[in-house]
């Protein structure tokens, strides 16, 4: 049996029915833009250049720890995981690469791995460790930490992981190393904090050591969770003062979701910036205290004024300013493609509506220390509706007008479901 994708036919169908209103939709927001002095079809080509990772982990159903409720069709193993992320670039054009977590991802042959994403129009961005939970017949528990463990062999264990996971990422074509830790304490008075951390340095100078020339690891804070106490890499600054010390291959990643309720991500990101430490993001939303939820769907406006900021350091050439783009999201309750294919284009969009701030207006305003003339500046490329540009981008790159009900109509879950019978898996769990 071959497995099913999405035709060519159908894509190309269910575009043509709707071209004709995507041209008049393009024409009068182009017209609109072309009076605010920007170049629509610039800004169309920009986004057709927008990329950003979908985590392997993402394109399954993901579950809290009391329950998980599993989709039909989930993918069995990276294989299928492939096929999926393969589906959403197809329709969305945004997402090229792929993140995998090890030891979740974990397979024989890399090289083959690689040509298999690679017959996808797949490549990979940064691999993730994992030791914040024990693998089969692992000799040293993580129950008490890894990187930051009070004993030593595990400590080696988990730095042996680390480097083990920069292995496989060099065969994969990554360049890029993202290292979140779950250590912590939930009892005040059972971690000494400042030797926690000194335990953790020591860790992470071994695994930096053993990165290649042109590799960066990425430092991933997150403040609680599964430690309900303390974290040992806790939030911006910890992470910020631990890149610095480990050097230049040192970075920090936000992940959106891993903040307090309400804290300022977009002034975070600014610090990180003019620091030379932004080193990339994992994108998704939160509301209370879940790091998980789907891009954009809570905070639309934030996610804006977050990549307000990566184009104004665009813009001003901010050194060493390349940050990594990913998506880490569990998805509980959607069908995860459509999900990251939502949330793809919820990026695209905030990046374009980031673009069409007027950068000078904007500067005289915050000069002439004019609040409110500032803030409409920002609101009034906010409130742009551009979807007209996203959907023209990706039909120009051979993508999909509306992805989700293109996909809906192609059939594709029901046809995985038939392809990919349900496998026993343990019925709670982070992802
Ligand atoms: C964590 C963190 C990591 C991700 C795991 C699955 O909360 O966000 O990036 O690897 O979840
Ligand atoms: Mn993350
Ligand atoms: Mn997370």
């Amino acid at each position: 049996m071959t497995d099913f994708s999405i035709s060519e036919d159908l894509l190309q169908a269910e575009n043509a029915a709707r071209k004709m209103a995507l041209d008049e939709d393009y024409a009068a927001l182009t017209r609109a833009l072309s009076r605010r002095g920007i170049d629509g079809d610039a800004l169309t080509r920009s986004i057709m250049a927008f990329g950003v990772a979908i985590p392997t982990w993402g394109v399954g159903t993901g579950g809290t720890r009391f329950a998980r409720f599993p989709g039909p069709g989930e993918p069995r193993h990276l294989f299928d995981k492939l096929e999926d992320c393969a589906t959403i670039h197809h329709l969305v054009r945004a997402t090229p690469t792929v993140s995998p977590h090890f030891p979740w991802d974990a397979t024989s042959d890399y090289a083959a791995l690689r040509e298999v994403a690679a017959k996808h129009g797949l490549a990979f961005d940064a691999v993730n460790s994992n030791t914040f939970q024990d693998q089969p017949n692992q000799e040293h528990s993580y129950k008490f930490g890894s990187l930051s463990h009070v004993e030593p062999a595990a400590r080696a264990q988990a730095i042996a992981h680390n480097i083990d996971c920069i292995a496989i990422g060099r065969q994969l074509g990554s360049k890029a190393l993202t290292v979140w830790i779950a250590d912590g304490s939930n009892f005040a008075g059972q971690s000494n904090m400042t030797l926690a951390l000194d335990r953790y340095l020591d860790s992470m100078r071994e695994i930096c050591a053993a990165l290649p020339a042109d590799w960066r690891v990425f430092l991933e804070h997150k403040l609680y969770e599964p430690a309900f106490y303390s974290s040992v890499i806790s939030d911006w600054g910890t992470s910020f003062a631990a890149a610095q010390e480990l050097g230049p291959k040192a970075q920090c990643l936000v992940d959106l979701g891993h903040h307090a309720p309400n804290v300022n991500i977009e002034q975070i990101v600014a610090r990180l910036v003019r620091f030379g430490k932004l080193g990339g993001f994992h994108f998704n939303d939160s509301k209370y205290g879940d790091d998980d939820l789907d891009t954009g769907s809570v905070e639309p406006f934030r996610l804006f004024l977050v990549f307000n900021e990566l184009i104004d350091a665009r813009m001003r050439g901010a050194d060493g300013f390349a940050p990594a783009y990913m998506l880490d999201q569990s998805h509980n309750v959607t069908d995860p493609i459509e999900s990251l294919m939502q949330s793809a284009i919820e990026l695209q969009r905030a990046y374009a509506q980031a673009l069409i701030v007027d950068r000078p207006a904007l500067a005289e305003a915050q000069a002439a220390n004019d609040a409110l003339g500032a803030h409409l500046e920002l609101k009034r490329a906010y409130t742009t509706d551009v979807s007209p540009i996203l959907a023209m981008a990706r039909l120009r790159a051979g993508g999909a007008i509306a992805p989700i009900e293109t996909y809906r109509a192609s059939g594709y879950r029901k046809h995985k479901a038939k392809e990919r019978p349900p496998v026993a898996r343990t019925s709670a769990g982070i992802v």
